[in-house]
């Protein structure tokens, strides 16, 4: 049987792109997100879609039981689910734009792994792969909801590594620079010239080139003005 991948948040962007580049490496995918029209089109005819809202966590474990039926085991698990809400400072911070970024970014993040690591001890070899950011390492202005749960997820998956020691289970995380996909109009909440903003005079990475690890080197740019690119683990 092929390897068996999951995929959160794979019905755009990094996600998206992941799980098409896994599905032509002869993995058997399986893409979660919340637009399953979107999952299906990604995941093709190969692919298994199934809805998952990460912030729900009886819709995590309704995901997981699925893919325990059919496959019995997950080789990979990529938490890439999650993104930015808002660009407030402090002062003017939005409480309902926090919570929805820790509960996407950090909770479903920990609610997916927890339900997924009795399939990845079933496997040969398990891999955890954590979707953090530049973020991780850096903050800006106005940034500080997104970059703490990207410093959170940072924490987590080293917490992981020394809890999983000793287990056939590797744990990688991937900090992407700035990216075009469609985080920017999630965090601006749909207001695209905001997002498209974001990206004037820069050379953002593209999905696909954030998920091919040799290129995505080549091409990283800093995020941010502040962000040095060595810091840029693509
Ligand atoms: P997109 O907005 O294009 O994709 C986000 C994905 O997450 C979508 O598939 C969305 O699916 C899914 N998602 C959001 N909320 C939930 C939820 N509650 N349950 C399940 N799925 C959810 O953004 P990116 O591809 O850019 O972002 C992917 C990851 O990469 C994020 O973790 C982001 O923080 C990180 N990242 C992004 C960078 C960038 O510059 N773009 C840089 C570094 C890291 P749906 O709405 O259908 O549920
Ligand atoms: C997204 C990169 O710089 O917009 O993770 O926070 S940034």
């Amino acid at each position: 049987m092929a390897p068996i991948a999951v995929i959160t948040g794979a019905s755009s962007g990094i996600g998206a792109a992941t799980a098409i580049a896994l599905g032509r490496h002869g993995y058997q995918i399986v893409a979660g997100a919340r637009r399953v029209e979107r999952l299906e089109r990604v995941a093709g005819e190969e692919g298994l879609a199934l809805a998952l809202d990460v912030t729900d966590e009886s819709s995590v474990k309704a995901f997981v039981r699925e893919i325990s039926k059919r496959f019995g085991r997950i080789d990979v698990l990529v938490n890439n689910a999650g993104g930015a809400l808002g660009l407030n400072p402090i002062a003017h911070a939005i409480d309902d734009e926090w919570i929805g970024m820790w509960k996407t970014n950090v909770l479903g993040l920990m609610w997916v792994t927890r339900a997924c690591l009795p399939l990845l001890r079933k496997a040969k070899y398990g891999h955890i792969v954590n979707i953090g950011s530049i973020a991780g390492f850096e903050t800006y202005a106005g940034g500080a909801g997104y970059t703490a749960v990207k410093h959170a997820v940072r924490a987590i998956t080293k917490t992981l590594r020394l809890e999983l020691n000793g287990q056939p289970i590797r744990i990688t995380e991937i900090a992407p620079g700035l990216v075009e996909t469609e985080f920017s109009v999630v965090r601006f909440h749909g207001d695209r010239n905001a997002a498209k903003a974001v990206y004037q005079g820069l050379k953002p990475l593209t999905a696909e080139s954030a998920c091919r690890r040799g290129r995505a080197r080549r091409h990283c740019e800093p995020a941010r003005p502040a962000c040095p690119e060595s810091a840029c683990r693509c």
